[in-house]
């Protein structure tokens, strides 16, 4: 068996969020070597350099969505690159940008589970649902969109990114750490029965039950998708990002939830998203991202087989 190709596919925008910096998240993950970190585990690495989209206007929201037009430009671009790296049998990362960029990889994804005849199975590790909508949207920021836009509740540009409208339902979601989630969200979530492993669930049942409820039900045609919102951890060990929520997963926590994905054998793409060096110290958040990646590509594993 030839050895797993990996795709970085860096896309430098903060199109969808609400402060300034994301962009530069490909190349502070670059800086940390994540191309190295995962060569050195054994792994094939090519790395794509940088796609590229419209600059960030920096203008106020328009009937509910900041930026649309070049949201919708940007998802275009990553949705091809992430489909064309798929096609081709690679695992395509992509090195975010804002998490709006979610809508172009998860469609792209789902497209090739739908070509391969493939079940999708996608884990949102984050602190926030992402499931705002025009309407209920406190801020106007698409990053705060995806899942919903993925799920057909968006503007029919985004929606229908990729050709098949919508890209996915909300059965194929595990939302992992979430803690908070904005009142019309809220009732949303509800009614799409999003399967949400908030804080409260994991300080219930532990990160480990968790991940055994999040992993469940599997099997060899399943293609899973993580898509790291770096919010996700506890804004102590990982100051830097937009908007840090305080009560997030710790660095064993997190350990435990990429490490529990490794032994499940079926990782087939991934999104590092919202990491803003603007925000962090000398790096650190973006090389607890490259640790975590590495465990999530079975850096604990082979002390324990
Ligand atoms: N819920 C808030 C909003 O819609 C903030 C959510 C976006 N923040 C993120 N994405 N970093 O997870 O504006
Ligand atoms: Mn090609
Ligand atoms: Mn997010
Ligand atoms: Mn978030």
């Amino acid at each position: 068996m030839s050895k797993q190709t990996i795709a970085l596919v860096g896309a430098p925008t903060d199109i969808g969020a609400g402060h300034r910096g994301a962009s530069m998240g490909p190349e502070a993950l670059r800086v940390a070597q994540i191309a190295e970190k995962l060569h050195a585990r054994g792994l094939d690495v090519a790395d794509r350099g940088n796609l590229h989209g419209p600059h960030n206007p920096w203008l106020p929201p328009v009937n509910g969505y900041r930026h649309l037009a070049e949201v919708v430009a940007w998802n275009q671009v990553v949705h091809a690159a992430i489909h064309d790296e798929l096609a081709h049998g690679r695992l395509p990362i992509m090195l975010g940008g804002d998490h709006c960029l979610a809508i172009g990889s998860i469609s792209a994804v789902a497209r090739h589970c739908r070509e391969q005849d493939r079940k999708l199975r996608v884990l949102w590790l984050d602190a926030h649902a992402d499931f705002n909508t025009a309407t209920i949207t406190p801020s106007g920021n698409i990053h705060g969109m995806p899942v919903a836009c993925l799920c057909g509740n968006g503007p029919a540009e985004l929606v229908a990114i990729g050709g098949h409208a919508p890209a996915t339902t909300p059965d194929v979601f595990r939302q992992i750490g979430i803690r908070s989630v904005d009142e019309g969200e809220k009732r949303l979530v509800r009614e799409a029965k999003m399967a949400v492993y908030d804080m409260r669930h994991i300080d219930e049942v532990g990160m480990r039950g968790t991940m055994e409820e999040a992993l469940a039900g599997m099997d060899g045609d399943t293609h899973l998708h993580v898509s790291f919102d770096v919010d996700f951890l506890d804004p102590g060990i990982a100051p830097g990002v937009g908007t840090t929520v305080r009560g997030g997963p710790n660095y064993r926590e997190a350990q435990l939830c990429m490490e529990m994905i490794a032994d499940c054998g079926r990782l087939g793409s991934l999104d590092i998203v919202e990491l803003n060096p603007a925000f962090d110290k000398r790096n650190q958040t973006a090389k607890l991202a490259v640790d975590l990646v590495e465990s999530l590509f079975g850096k604990s594993t082979l002390i324990r087989a």
